[in-house]
């Protein structure tokens, strides 16, 4: 059975552009239930690491210095499928072959600068919601 929980972040450029009251309402408006959530930013060496599974790709570099350049959101979220109903609500990696309606489609930049993070597995939406939160910090 699909799991409840997904993360993520809502990425330096939608941040800074003020994007993130838009992006959490449509994330509500989804369905989707807040359990965990803050403003921080990553230092380089905690950027690599959580795209550590990205480490042998070309643009691993560019990812973690981007990543590491300014506030982020990060969230824990709840809904019946999470991880693929939030997938589906964010759109395709590159913004431009996102569909309408979709989170990217609406805010991101382009590829690499592309608003908003989505686990890709239950078992990495655990993962990366225990990156950022403590079992106390998830209600
Ligand atoms: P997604 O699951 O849609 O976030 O995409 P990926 O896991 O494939 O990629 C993770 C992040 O790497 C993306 F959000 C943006 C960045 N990326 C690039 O900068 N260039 C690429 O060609 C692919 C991904």
């Amino acid at each position: 059975m699909a799991g409840t929980t997904t993360f993520t972040m809502i990425k330096p450029e939608a941040f800074a552009a003020g994007h993130t009251g838009n992006i959490i309402a449509k994330i509500t408006e989804a369905g989707f239930h807040i359990k965990a959530m803050k403003i921080t930013r990553l230092d380089n060496e905690k950027a690599g690491e959580f795209y550590a599974v990205h480490k042998e790709r070309p643009f691993y570099g560019e990812l973690v210095s981007y990543m590491s350049s300014g506030p982020i959101v990060a969230a824990v979220l709840e809904k019946d499928n999470a991880v693929a109903d939030f997938r589906k609500l964010i759109g395709a990696t590159d913004p431009s072959e996102a569909e309408e309606g979709t989170i990217r489609k609406a805010f991101a930049k382009s590829k690499a600068e592309n608003a908003v993070h989505g686990s890709d597995s239950d078992e990495n939406a655990q993962i990366e919601a225990s990156f950022f939160f403590s079992r106390f910090e998830r209600y």
